[in-house]
């Protein structure tokens, strides 16, 4: 295949999992199309489905890291980190509602969010990224993967933006808040489903935020001042029906809470 036949090839894919994500579709995955699918081509289907959503006039404005805890990996079977972009489409208000009939089959999952000031890529320490952060703050993030049965091989995941559709975002707290080893709960209707701490995020989620600024740059991007950067579910993610109530309780930090219409 020619150079231009491949990236015509990476633009119709991208369109078949942008058309999913925005007519809430499943659809099978793209390697059982492509079965040699490679993760650089999921970054590239990634980016392109992304500007199909700039071209849509939707506004990027930050990443999301993935499978940054062990509970997320075996939930989903594949043991890589992994990043995606941010829109402001994707942005659900604190407290609000979701309507369940935009999504696939959406589940939610408690997270750390960042809020960046100065710029941030490639190899740095945590200290180094922690003093590009203005802001953290508890969060929650639908994921919605765009897969039938939610299920998919990492070059799927990937070219689906890492399944990112949306984000709930709780109140700012200064930088240097203690996040290493916080308590969190994650409640559906007033009832614990997920127990966890902000410690199953790599470690502590400011490693998540080293590794996004390294994943940016390798494929050609940065962490820019006002981005926010999703550290990665805490807990394994709970499945989202009509009518439930979803709140995660974070020791020291808040609550975030959103409500599933139908
Ligand atoms: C992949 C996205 C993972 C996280 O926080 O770990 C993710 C998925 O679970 O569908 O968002
Ligand atoms: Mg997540």
């Amino acid at each position: 295949m020619s150079t231009m036949e491949i990236k015509r090839d990476m633009a119709s894919l991208a369109a078949v999992v942008d058309e999913a994500a925005r007519t809430a579709t499943a659809i099978p995955q793209l390697t059982e199309r492509v079965p040699d699918l490679t993760v650089e081509d999921g970054y590239a289907i990634q980016a392109l489905s992304l500007a199909r959503r700039l071209g849509r006039g939707e506004r990027r404005i930050g990443v999301k890291m993935g499978l940054t805890s062990r509970a997320k990996m075996a939930q989903v079977g594949v043991d890589e980190v992994i990043w995606g972009r941010l829109t402001d489409a994707m942005r659900l208000e604190e407290g609000g509602a979701m309507s369940r009939a935009n999504y696939v089959h959406p589940r939610i999952e408690p997270e750390i969010v960042f809020l960046m000031k100065k710029p941030l890529s490639g190899e740095v320490s945590p200290l180094e990224a922690l003093a590009a952060v203005e802001a953290i703050a508890p969060a929650m993030e639908v994921i919605d993967s765009r897969y039938q049965n939610f299920k998919f091989a990492l070059p799927d995941v990937v070219a689906d933006n890492s399944s990112s559709s949306g984000f709930v975002l709780g109140n700012w707290h200064k930088p240097d808040t203690a996040i290493d080893n916080l308590g969190i709960i994650l409640e559906a209707d007033g009832r614990a489903v997920q127990v966890g701490s902000t410690a199953a995020i790599l470690g502590h989620p400011l490693r998540s935020l080293v590794a996004a600024a390294r994943l940016v740059s390798r494929w050609g991007e940065r962490l820019n001042p006002g981005d926010i950067v999703l550290a990665g579910g805490a807990t394994a993610a709970h499945a989202l029906a009509p009518g439930m109530h979803v709140r995660a309780v974070y020791q020291n930090l808040g609550a975030v809470s959103l409500n599933v219409t139908e």
